[in-house]
């Protein structure tokens, strides 16, 4: 068969973002209201800011803006991880990063499937944070296996789904209809289900060992639990929220609101309480809630190195010392003025963090530059100075497990955090996986190299000319 006919694997992940969009407009309304708010301040913040305006048309990324950057679910069993890689593998999404979350008191571990490189971003950069259910994280030794025994059961697959993704694996690929028919297929593992898997004593059980294990075991399957549209203006999506009727978390996660972002912020509406119906042995439908949905957003700036992230994570730390944020947000203000104060030793220019290590960038030649030359080994910072390259932030793709742990908790409820020791397992996660996952630092270490590499040898093959 001619690889001609197949689509690319980043068509198949925009057809895909773009219906789990619509099907999660549609099945939790307050998000479709949460995107009209984005799509609002995104359109003033351009309206006021011709030049980032000119920026992303000149990025070809204009149109998208508003459109999801990620979603995220929580499965069950390394089986299920397994066969989601593989699934995610057929849309050009690979797991990067590994998040232990145990030590945040929520009893998962995850990676990040997502587009790698920069031509499968810029076409669509949609990942899905996934995160796999640490039943052995769970003291009481019955109810594991219960649990396990509930799991074991499922199916979240359809045969559709597992067929196309085992012909696209022995293909290389899908043609148009077949990925077509895919996405359907695949959409059909995110869907909510308002009919559990469980009676309802059994989920009261397993609510009491950990609201999330009863968000995973009682399905039949990981419901998308939220989708995050980029927005300009993170700090006014969160102002405006409770004006369109929507209840925001507490506080935005990640640093603070600086010329020069950084990492990632993002903040989201609370999970909504929804009706469900959980089935008894004799098979009757008892009323209950259940509440896991909800609608996030992010906005993103520079990838920083292992100095720069080490940096971060000490001026959050500090500021966390001075003021921990409530879940209700009695103290939001002053988080937010703890967090400033605690961040004014990062420094807040693009040349500054570059001159101290913090942060990764790419570099590409200055119009002096294209005319110079330079033998190949000469230094990147002799080609900084003598103003023959430009250096741009590279955009900070991944995530941040004290951030993710603030989304989960803000959408577990109010009540105590539980306690979990810390005990991440990356060995133990990516067999499961069956593979391994991509160091963050190592990819973005690449990406600065390779940039550098090749304004060197430009500027070398000036000279070899002369
Ligand atoms: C995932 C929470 C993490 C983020 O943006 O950090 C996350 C979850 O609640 O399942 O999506
Ligand atoms: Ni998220």
């Amino acid at each position: 068969m001619s690889t001609r006919s197949f689509v690319s694997s980043c068509s198949i992940r925009s057809a895909f973002s773009a219906a789990m969009s619509a099907m999660y407009r549609t099945e939790v309304p307050a998000y479709g209201t949460l995107m009209d708010i984005v799509a609002k301040v995104n359109a003033a913040t351009l309206a006021a800011d011709p030049d980032l305006k000119r920026r992303l048309d000149e990025t070809d990324s204009l149109g998208r803006v508003s459109e999801e950057r990620h979603g995220a679910i929580r499965l069950g069993t390394a089986a299920e991880l397994a066969m989601m890689r593989r699934v995610f593998a057929v849309m050009g999404m690979f797991p990067v990063g590994y998040y232990d979350l145990s030590e945040a008191g929520v009893p998962v571990h995850s990676t990040a499937f997502r587009p790698v490189g920069d031509e499968a971003l810029k076409r669509n950069p949609f990942r899905v944070f996934t995160s796999l259910l640490r039943l052995d994280l769970i003291a009481d030794e019955v109810l594991r296996a219960e649990a396990e025994r509930i799991l074991d059961k499922r199916q979240i697959f359809t045969a559709g789904a597992i067929e196309l993704t085992e012909k696209a694996e022995r293909q290389g690929g899908l043609d148009d209809g077949d990925a077509k028919l895919f996405v359907g297929e695949v959409l059909e593992t995110f869907r909510w289900h308002d009919q559990a898997n469980v009676d309802l004593a059994m989920y009261g059980r397993l609510h009491d060992a950990h609201r999330l294990i009863a968000d995973v075991v009682s399905f039949k399957g990981p419901h998308i639990n939220h989708l995050t549209p980029r927005t300009l203006d993170i700090d006014e999506v969160q102002r405006l929220m409770p004006e369109y009727g929507i209840a925001p978390k507490a506080v935005v996660e990640g640093p603070p609101s600086r010329r020069c972002a950084i990492l990632l912020r993002q903040t989201s509406f609370k999970a909504l309480e929804e009706a469900v119906s959980f089935i008894d042995a004799a098979g009757t439908w008892q009323e209950g809630t259940h509440t896991a949905r909800f609608g996030e957003i992010e906005s993103r700036g520079i990838a920083l190195t292992p100095k720069g992230r080490a940096l971060y994570d000490k001026l959050l730390t500090d500021s966390r010392k001075t003021v921990r944020p409530a879940a209700d947000g009695s103290n939001a203000a002053a988080y937010d003025k703890a967090l400033a104060e605690a961040f004014i030793p990062f420094p807040d220019s693009w040349a500054e963090i570059r001159d101290q290590g913090l942060g990764y960038f790419r570099y590409s030649m200055t119009p002096k530059g294209l005319n110079a030359s330079k033998p190949i080994d000469t230094s990147i910072e002799e080609l900084v100075a003598d103003g023959l390259v430009y250096f741009d932030p590279i955009v900070y793709e991944d995530f941040l497990p004290v951030s993710a742990a603030g989304i989960f908790q803000s959408n577990l409820g109010d009540e105590t955090a539980q306690e979990f020791a810390a005990s991440p397992n990356q060995q133990r996660f990516e067999r499961d996986l069956g593979t391994s996952v991509l160091n963050e630092f190592d990819h973005y270490a690449g990406i600065e190299a390779h940039s550098i590499a090749e304004c060197r040898a430009r500027l070398a093959a000036v000279q070899a000319a002369e």
